[in-house]
């Protein structure tokens, strides 16, 4: 076996036992998995060096996608480079927190040297304050809604950490009262949007990197004031394809151990598209939700898309 799919291979007899499907706790009237709750004061107070960057997104907007773009943006499109470990390990999800032995995202980031790349899926008014204070660069991806939600739900039933999805119907009224892990997407949503331009944060949307991904990852590559060949950037694009990242045994999560990540129940790198949502929502059932939308919504304009 390979030296770095090793370390997966201790954590399944690690983590049998550790693994349940973790309730939520409300913490500033966003519900959180208990650990992160209990870890808070620690998580909060995390300070970033000037060089960390942020990727944030509401779960399953594409930070994975993201990652790779950026992790091949860094390496000049070295692909080799970009394998040296898997995707949680090269970008440490900074409020993540599990029962002992299990690192958390704190225990990865300590064990790293700056430039950080580093996940989270916090609203924007819980990210440590010392992102702002040092002016760290900070990408957003937002997917409309409704493809989030089918992606989330589907991540409910193969991942054994979260709560239980009920069936569909409740958990489309879940996601609309922002029961679910981290929150309510509309504020989400809405909260990184408004300070976008304050903060300089680079909102990316999901539907424009399926439409055009060579113009987001020159979107990407310019915000991390980088320049890379022609070929590269090509390259990259095709290594960031749904198609080779699902067959990338380091980007496609097949790594962690099946008593979490169940695929043989829905893959981690499902189907990528935009408009699956049309393959789940009864007409009854998105009439009702498009209303709740609007209402969420009022007084925003976010360009999302639900086709392409
Ligand atoms: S997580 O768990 O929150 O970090 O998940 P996240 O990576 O944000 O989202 C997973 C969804 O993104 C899709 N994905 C991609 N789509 C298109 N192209 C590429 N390269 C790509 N990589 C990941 C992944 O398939 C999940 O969406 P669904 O709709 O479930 O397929």
């Amino acid at each position: 076996m390979e030296k770095k799919f090793q370390k997966y291979e201790e954590f399944t007899n690690k983590w049998t036992g550790v693994i349940s499907r973790f309730p939520l706790i409300e913490m500033q009237g966003v519900p959180l998995r208990n650990y992160i709750v209990q870890n808070w004061s620690s998580i909060s107070a995390f300070e970033p060096d000037p060089s960390d960057m942020l990727i944030a997104t509401y779960p399953k907007a594409g930070t994975t996608w993201v990652q790779e773009i950026v992790d091949l943006l860094q390496h000049n499109g070295d692909s080799e480079a970009c394998k040296r470990a898997s995707t949680i390990d090269r970008f440490p999800f900074l409020e993540i927190q599990y029962p002992p032995p299990i690192p958390s995202g704190l225990d990865l980031l300590r064990n790293m040297r700056p430039p950080r790349f580093i996940k989270t899926h916090l609203p924007i008014q819980l990210v440590p304050e010392g992102f702002w204070r040092h002016k760290c660069k900070v990408i957003y991806v937002a997917r409309n809604a409704k493809d989030n939600l089918v992606s989330y739900y589907h991540f409910h039933r193969m991942n054994k950490a979260q709560p239980e999805p009920g069936t569909w119907d409740e958990y489309i009224q879940n996601f609309m009262r922002g029961k679910l892990a981290w929150g309510s997407w509309y504020d989400h949503v809405k909260g990184y949007w408004k300070e976008r331009e304050k903060r300089n944060i680079l909102y990316l949307f999901y539907e424009d990197m399926k439409e055009n991904p060579r113009r987001e990852v020159e979107r990407i590559m310019h915000y991390l004031d980088l320049s890379l060949a022609e070929d590269v950037i090509n390259n990259i694009v095709e290594l960031t394809s749904f198609k080779v990242m699902r067959d990338n045994p380091m980007a496609n999560y097949t790594f962690v151990p099946k008593i979490m990540f169940d695929h043989s129940i829905s893959a981690f790198m499902r189907k990528g598209e935009v408009g699956d949502w049309t393959n789940h929502f009864t007409p009854a059932q998105s009439q009702m939700f498009d209303e709740d939308y609007s209402r969420q919504m009022a007084g925003v304009d976010i360009p999302f898309r639900t086709s392409l």
